[in-house]
């Protein structure tokens, strides 16, 4: 059975205690693979190989670190197959959109920083008759990357790719049950000429490797994407140690669709904001609010659609809902459809693990598009993160009413409004509470935009300049005239 190892300082290495868990393909319930199962000695090595690293890699020019990571961009894309085909069977997730999104955005991110770091400009601020300052922006040494598993290559690269632009180097810890993408990486960056030691990647637990890398005291930078009680612990041990830190966490998002929206558009938006990637992406609808006049047709139009999502054997080119990550994630998946029945919801769709989809996947973790009715807007149902291919439908009268619906969650991460109303789209948008708001869209990503939460959903933005800021430390320079 293929292993997957450490890579540090440039090599792939057992971990030192010997151990190794098994990854299980989510398709089909059985181990195909093993991890390192490292602890806090693996921890230290890998900080070790990224502190000797940092003096040259940091003074490195920016354009010579630009062509490296261009240059695992172009292998990123050389190897799509491959790489495409490993994060669909290690997640579950569909062989289509693994070679569509999460594989090409990974290019994409490296590529994306490794031009920007061309581009920066420095502040200047002249004070009158005294003094000149200017502002340096140097690599903050050190820094931790913490990645889930919901898009794994996608996320760990769009920390990696800024981490590194900006002169860091660094000890990346890729989510345990989705661990072979980030093993492809490191042979890439090999391949490509990175230079050892500046990316290191230490397999295994949150609590054996994440927890380590979170109060090492030589990690003063800690980038951290997952769920919202793991977020909080983080948060608990890096905030006595000063260190910065960036939080993605879990969301609760609403989707809005007024009586005036193009509803064709809306539906098919819908449908892909509940259940892509089988609802496991942070920034998935799952409180869908429909204005009355229309919630009936709106809701036999969505289920028709819905039903008609191929669920099938992640590998198989057609397939458009695979398996979920984990028996742990499908089991929460089905508490909260038990729960919402006893809270007085409706199965209007799914709800019931399907038959075996093939001989292969007879023990996979599957569980069908699902969508509840009928539902008080302050069930638990509909404030707590279930994370999988699960939405509630609602209906509302007023404007005033649904944005009230949208902000009653602890989570603030990302809503979807669909109108064809423009003043109500800059109004609804200016009062929901969420770091992203989409109008008569889902999910459209330009890089260069401030990504993250409010609330619960986190601390801190990711993407374009709030990246390069948040792996940098800013100095001021002031010359006195
Ligand atoms: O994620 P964890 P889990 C939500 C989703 C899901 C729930 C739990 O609702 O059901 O979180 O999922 C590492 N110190 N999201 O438990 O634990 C862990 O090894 C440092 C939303 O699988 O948050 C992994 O690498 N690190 C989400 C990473 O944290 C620790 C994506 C995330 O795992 C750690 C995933 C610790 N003490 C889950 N414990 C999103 N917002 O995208 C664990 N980890």
């Amino acid at each position: 059975m293929t292993k997957i190892l450490n890579f540090i300082d440039g090599q792939f290495v057992e971990p030192v205690g010997g151990k190794f868990l098994d990854n299980i393909e989510p398709a089909t319930g059985k181990p195909y693979s093993q991890v390192a199962d490292s602890d806090a000695r693996d921890v230290d090595l890998a900080v070790a190989a990224a502190e000797k690293a940092f003096p040259d890699w940091s003074r490195t020019p920016a354009a010579d670190r630009s062509s490296l990571l261009l240059r695992i961009a172009d292998l990123i894309e050389r190897d799509l197959e491959k790489f495409a085909r490993a994060e669909s069977i290690d997640t579950g997730k569909p062989l289509s959109l693994a070679r569509g999104l999460d594989i090409p955005r990974a290019a994409s991110n490296f590529r994306f920083f490794a031009t920007a770091i061309l581009h920066t400009e420095n502040e200047a601020h002249v004070t009158d008759g005294i003094a000149f300052n200017y502002t340096l922006r140097q690599p903050r040494g050190i820094v931790g990357l913490i990645s889930p598993w919901n898009l794994p290559l996608y996320l760990l690269s769009w920390k990696i790719a800024p981490a590194l632009a900006c002169g860091n180097t660094a000890i990346a810890k890729p989510s345990e049950l989705t661990p072979m993408t980030a093993q492809l990486l490191c042979e890439i960056c090999t391949e490509a000429g990175l230079p050892k030691g500046v990316l290191n990647v230490v397999h295994g637990t949150g609590p054996n490797v994440g927890s380590p890398i979170t109060a090492h005291p030589k990690i003063g930078t800690i980038s951290f994407t997952g769920g919202t009680v793991t977020g909080r612990k983080v948060a608990e041990t890096c905030g006595p140690m000063f260190k910065k830190v960036s939080l993605e966490l879990g969301g609760k998002n609403p989707n809005i669709i007024f009586a005036d929206a193009d509803l064709e558009r809306a539906i098919a938006g819908s449908v892909g904001s509940s259940f892509a990637n089988q609802g496991q992406i942070c920034l998935c609808g799952s409180r869908v609010f429909v204005e009355r006049s229309v919630y009936k047709d709106f809701v036999d139009r969505f289920i028709d659609k819905a039903s008609q999502l191929k669920q099938g054997d992640p590998l198989d080119d057609k397939t458009e809902q695979g398996a979920i990550v984990s028996k742990t994630q499908l089991d929460k998946v089905k508490f909260y459809v038990d729960l919402a029945q006893k809270e007085g919801g409706k199965v209007a769709l799914g709800g019931k693990a399907p038959e075996p989809i093939n001989e292969r996947c007879r023990d996979g973790y599957f569980f069908p598009p699902t969508v509840l009715t009928d539902l008080p807007v302050s069930c638990r149902t509909n404030r707590e993160e279930i994370f999988g291919p699960v939405v509630t439908v609602t209906p509302f009268d007023s404007e005033e009413e649904v944005i009230g619906y949208a902000n009653d969650t602890e989570y603030g991460l990302a809503s979807s409004v669909w109108t064809q109303n423009l003043s109500r789209a800059h109004r609804v948008a200016e009062q929901i509470h969420s770091g992203t708001v989409w109008v008569n869209c889902w999910l459209v990503r330009d890089l260069r935009v401030p990504f993250g939460g409010m609330k619960q959903s986190g601390v801190g933005r990711e993407g374009g300049e709030e990246a390069l800021r948040f792996f940098t430390e800013p100095k001021n320079v002031c010359i006195a005239k």
